[in-house]
């Protein structure tokens, strides 16, 4: 049997996710965030990094999203659901499941940590100086990388009802917290191509499903 280390309001809600919709048996182990926001320590008997998704299955240990989708596709998807059959499809699959954890979730992991760099738990004498720094990186590089970054996605989807056309993927799997996070942190209000997306993944009745197994998202 699979056993989820979900660890809430977490990126392993894209696995969860991916086993709802290729409708195989799997368990959750549940994680609470610490106020730091931190995975509890519990994690790092699962695997050393102690960070989430990471997966069970029979003695493995299998960390990072990216592979853990291939492992499930390649594993579990008896029924061809999610199979591209394209060539190009392919190719196209393999970019954005490594641009997703590879490009653009470090910049906002970045707007994360810099937008709260006036905030607690820094201490407030220094908040000022935090809050200055944090803003001005934003300002002079940080937003602008992302920018790039959304009108490149933004652009993708205009042109295509997937990422990896002609159909439903893991790479849409993969996508979908980058993006969730992106709209959640502003950068994504007028980008009409990444909402449709983001309405219709949401729309999807696995979607439902892994939300109800394992807590709602709520991205900051
Ligand atoms: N690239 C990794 C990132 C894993 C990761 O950083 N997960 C976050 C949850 S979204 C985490 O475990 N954070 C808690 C911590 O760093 O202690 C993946 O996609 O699996």
């Amino acid at each position: 049997m699979i056993t989820v280390h979900h660890l809430n309001n977490s990126r392993s809600q894209r696995v969860l996710w991916m086993l709802e919709e290729l409708e195989v048996p799997y368990q959750i182990k549940l994680y609470q965030r610490e106020s730091t926001m931190l995975a509890p320590d519990a994690l790092k008997k699962v695997h050393p990094l102690g960070k989430s998704p990471v997966i069970t299955d029979e003695n493995r240990v299998i960390a990072e999203s990216g592979a853990i989708l291939e492992y499930l596709a390649e594993r579990y998807d008896a029924e061809n659901r999610l199979k591209l059959h394209d060539e190009e499809a392919r190719l196209q699959s393999r970019y954005w499941l490594h641009y997703a954890e590879g490009s653009v979730m470090p910049l906002l992991v970045m707007k994360l940590i810099f937008g709260r760099m006036g905030k607690p738990p820094v201490p407030w004498l220094l908040r000022p100086i935090g809050n200055a720094f944090g803003q001005g990186v934003q300002k002079a590089w940080l937003d602008k990388q992302l920018a790039t970054h959304r009108d490149f996605i933004e652009h993708h989807l205009t042109t295509h009802g997937w990422f990896a056309d002609p159909q439903f993927s893991i790479a849409d799997v993969q996508m979908s917290f980058p993006l969730q996070a992106m709209s959640a942190r502003g950068g994504a209000a007028d980008s009409p191509a990444i909402q449709a997306w983001l309405d219709k993944i949401q729309n999807r009745a696995a979607w439902h499903r892994a939300l109800q197994k394992g807590g709602e998202i709520r991205l900051s």
